[in-house]
């Protein structure tokens, strides 16, 4: 191919990409996309020095082998200029990033959030806590029951009106309901094993009730047996009162009122003093200046007889407390209804690191 251009007119031109490299100060470029414009500008496929280097081919042969190394030269310190600046550009936009995303280590840390047992749970934890020192053992038992272990064994007999369908749930085309207390575990424990026997019975319970502030149809049972030799009254008395005692304070005073369960005799139903008022009455005493606690007796003879206990030698007394009853007492919550809801707003009051 014939030589088209002459030295010196490619010289001028190396003179002219040469001064505008200079001019376009690679080593001050601002920022990534203006570096990639200026190397586009010179090495891109139209790019100055793309053109000055292939033009090159132009030259007689004798001016290419002079001016090549001279426009390669040209090219190589461009590419050096160019490679420094994107490193430093890019560990400038590295350092920025860093700053934006930093964590300070020295700010306190957020606190996770933290789950805190319910105030059932600790309640029920309460008053296990203190029959266990008392030498009470746990025993628990199933929900779904018989009429045997619910009812017939606790002298409560086919036509006693605690059976009604109003109050207990029956499974349908089975033999079997919901307890309606966990005095079914004390009947298994006694077939189970043989006296003396002292235990607590916590548990959930089911009885057909209409639903109100103070009513529901599921709650929680805390039930205790004891049977021993020549077990009475009194005993009964002495647990109960230091089982009070240790829940509500040593000043608890109370009150044992005569009443009657089928499977106790003689029965009663324990008061504290009110705890709201003076003993002035108020609505939380119903105005009379106490409030039940729970019930108890000494167990009637034929409970132990219905399981093989003989009630010559054998004797003592049980109790039964509603848990949920005595979380509103301890708490002053007035609407039973709350601890079911597992409204945060609730069961955030009850901070208790109990249990
Ligand atoms: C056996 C023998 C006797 C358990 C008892 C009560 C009295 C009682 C209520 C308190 C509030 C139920 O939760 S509540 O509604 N319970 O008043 N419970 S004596 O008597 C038994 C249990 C088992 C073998």
């Amino acid at each position: 191919m014939e030589p088209t251009k002459t030295l010196a007119a490619w010289q001028q031109e190396y003179a002219k990409v040469e001064s505008a490299l200079a001019a376009a100060d690679v080593e001050k470029t601002a920022d990534l996309p203006k570096l990639e414009e200026v190397r586009v500008r010179f090495l891109g496929r139209k790019g100055e020095l793309t053109e000055l280097l292939k033009s090159l081919k132009d030259l007689p042969l004798d001016d290419r082998k002079a001016c090549g190394p001279k426009g390669n030269a040209l090219k190589a310190a461009f590419e050096a200029k160019l490679s420094a600046a994107k490193s430093r550009l890019e560990d400038a936009a590295d350092a920025d990033a860093f700053r934006k995303d930093a964590i300070d280590l020295t700010l306190p840390a957020l606190r996770p959030p933290r789950g805190r047992l319910h105030p059932l749970t600790t309640t029920l934890g309460r008053i296990a806590d203190i029959f266990r020192r008392l030498g009470y053992s746990w025993a628990e038992g199933p929900q779904v029951e018989d009429e045997f272990h619910n009812f017939d064994a606790l002298n409560m007999p086919g036509d006693h009106p605690a059976r009604d369908t109003q109050d207990t749930f029956y499974l349908q085309d089975l033999p079997r309901l919901l307890r309606t207390h966990t005095s079914n575990v004390q009947i298994r424990a006694m077939e189970a094993g043989k006296p003396p026997i002292r235990i607590v019975c916590p548990g959930r319970v089911f009885r057909h009730e209409q639903i109100d502030a103070t009513h529901s149809a599921v709650f929680h049972q805390v039930e205790g047996l004891v049977i021993d030799r020549s077990l009475g009254f009194a005993d009964l008395k002495g647990h109960l009162q230091t089982f009070l005692e240790s829940l509500l304070g040593s000043s608890t005073k109370t009150r044992f009122r005569p009443s009657y369960f089928p499977f106790t005799e003689p029965s009663t139903e324990v008061d504290v003093k009110c705890f709201f008022c003076p003993g002035t009455g108020c609505p939380a005493c119903k105005h009379t200046g106490w409030i039940e606690i729970l019930g108890a007796g000494v167990v009637h003879p034929k409970v132990l007889r219905n399981v093989g206990w003989d009630p010559e030698t054998w004797s003592g007394f049980a109790f039964g407390i509603g848990v949920e009853r005595v979380a509103m007492l301890v708490h002053g919550v007035r609407d039973l209804r709350d601890f079911y809801t597992n409204d945060l707003r609730f069961l955030r009051q009850f901070d208790e690191d109990l249990v």
